[in-house]
C-alpha cells in the first residue's frame, strides 16, 4: 500500500470517526520492535535474534517488525533494561546477571556449580522455578518471555595458566555487574573488577584486565582470543539470558500480538540452545585453532574451588529468601531423580 493510499485512508477516517483515526492508523502502521543485545551480529545472540525476528514478522504478516540491534548500539545490558522499564525501548536480550539489581531472585542463576548440564538447565529454567523468578519481573515493569542459554562460564586471561586456585591470585578479572560474581572470584583469591561487557574488549587489550570468564561461544565470537592467551576449562556457572519486553509497551498490545511475541520467543530459543551448544561442542578446537592455550582443571582443584565457593551461598540464599533457594535444590534433586 502506497503512503498516499494510507494517508487517504487515514484522512477519511478522521473524517468519519474522529477520535478512532489513531487506531486506523496504528492498523496499518506495522509495530516496530527495537530488540537489542550486547554481542556481535555474527554470534549465537545474534543469530537467534535474527530468528526471532523473522518469526515474528512471519506470524504477524509482517504487522509487527523487529529490529534487532547488537554490538551494545542501544547500551549495555543495564541500560537497555531501564529504557524497557521506563517504555523508550520495547525489547532486549541480555545476561539474567546484571537484572539483580532490580529482580534480586534472579541471584539464583548465579550460584556457582548450581546446574551441571543441559537437561538440568533446560528443565528447571523453564519449569516452575524459572517462571516463578521471570514473573517476580512484572511488578519491575519488565515481562520476561524465555531463557536463552549463554552457556557454562570458562576463565581466560593473558598472563598464565590457571592450574590450582593460587594460580588466580592477583589476576585482575573483569565479572559481570553483580554481587555473586563479584564475591566468587575475590573468594577464589582474584583481583575482580566488574565492568559492562561493551568495555570488556577494549580493557582486555588495554590490559586495564588481565582476564575474564564467559562460555566458549562468547569468547570465540567477540575475538577475545586476539587478547588472551590462556583458557582454563572450569565450567563454574551456567548462565542464562533472558528476552524482556516492556511492560508499558507490553500492556499496549492486543493478545494475539502477544501471543505472537510469546511464540516467536519460544522458536528462537529452542533454536539458540541447540545452535549453543553444537557451537560450544567444537569451540575447544576452533579457539586452538585461533592459538590460545586451553587447559582442564584437575578434578582435586575443582573440588578446592567448589568447596571454597560454598561460602557464597548464604549471600544468594539472603538476597533470595531461603524459600526459593530450597525449592530450587529440591527441585533440582527431582530433575536428577529422573536421569
Ligand atoms: C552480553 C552479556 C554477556 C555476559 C557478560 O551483553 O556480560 O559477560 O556473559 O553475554 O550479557
Amino acid at each position: 500500500m502506497t503512503i498516499f493510499r494510507r494517508t487517504l485512508i487515514a484522512v477519511t477516517a478522521t473524517a468519519l470517526f474522529g477520535a478512532s483515526v489513531a487506531a486506523v492508523a496504528q492498523d496499518i502502521k506495522p509495530r516496530l520492535i527495537r530488540f537489542g543485545y550486547g554481542l556481535n551480529e555474527q554470534s549465537n545472540q545474534g543469530r537467534a535474534a535474527k530468528v526471532f525476528a523473522e518469526q515474528v514478522e512471519k506470524a504477524s504478516a509482517g504487522k509487527m517488525k523487529v529490529r534487532a540491534i547488537g554490538a551494545a548500539a542501544l547500551g549495555p545490558d543495564t541500560q537497555m533494561q531501564q529504557a524497557l522499564i521506563g517504555g523508550a525501548q520495547e525489547m532486549m536480550v541480555g545476561s539474567t546477571a546484571t537484572l539483580v539489581g532490580i529482580t534480586k531472585e534472579m541471584a539464583l542463576w548465579d550460584t556457582p556449580f548450581l546446574i551441571s548440564s543441559a537437561k538440568e538447565a533446560d528443565t528447571l529454567l523453564d519449569g516452575p522455578i524459572g517462571e516463578k523468578i521471570k514473573s517476580k519481573l512484572q511488578d519491575k515493569g519488565l515481562v520476561g518471555l524465555v531463557y536463552w542459554e549463554n552457556g557454562f562460564r570458562n576463565l581466560t586471561n593473558s598472563k598464565r595458566p590457571i592450574t590450582k586456585m593460587e594460580d588466580l591470585d592477583g589476576v585482575k578479572l573483569r565479572v559481570m555487574q553483580n554481587n555473586v560474581y563479584l564475591s566468587s572470584f575475590q573468594t577464589l583469591g582474584a583481583n575482580a573488577v566488574p565492568m559492562a561487557f561493551s568495555e570488556l574488549f577494549s580493557a582486555l587489550e588495554t590490559k586495564t584486565v588481565d582476564g575474564q570468564e564467559n562460555p566458549f561461544n562468547t569468547i570465540l565470537s567477540s575475538k577475545f582470543y586476539e587478547v588472551q592467551k590462556y583458557v582454563t576449562v572450569t565450567n563454574h556457572v551456567y548462565s542464562p539470558w533472558i528476552v524482556l519486553v516492556s511492560k508499558k509497551w507490553w500492556d499496549q498490545l492486543s493478545k494475539t500480538e502477544q501471543q505472537i511475541l510469546t511464540d516467536a520467543a519460544k522458536t528462537s530459543r529452542d533454536f539458540e540452545r541447540k545452535d549453543t551448544r553444537e557451537e560450544a561442542a567444537k569451540a575447544v578446537g576452533d579457539l586452538k585453532a585461533k592459538g590460545m592455550l586451553i587447559n582442564e582443571l584437575s578434578a582435586t582443584e575443582s573440588a578446592r574451588m567448589r568447596a571454597k565457593l560454598t561460602k557464597v551461598y548464604a549471600l544468594i540464599g539472603a538476597d533470595i529468601g531461603m524459600d526459593l533457594w530450597n525449592e530450587a535444590q529440591a527441585e533440582l534433586v527431582k530433575i536428577r531423580a529422573k536421569k
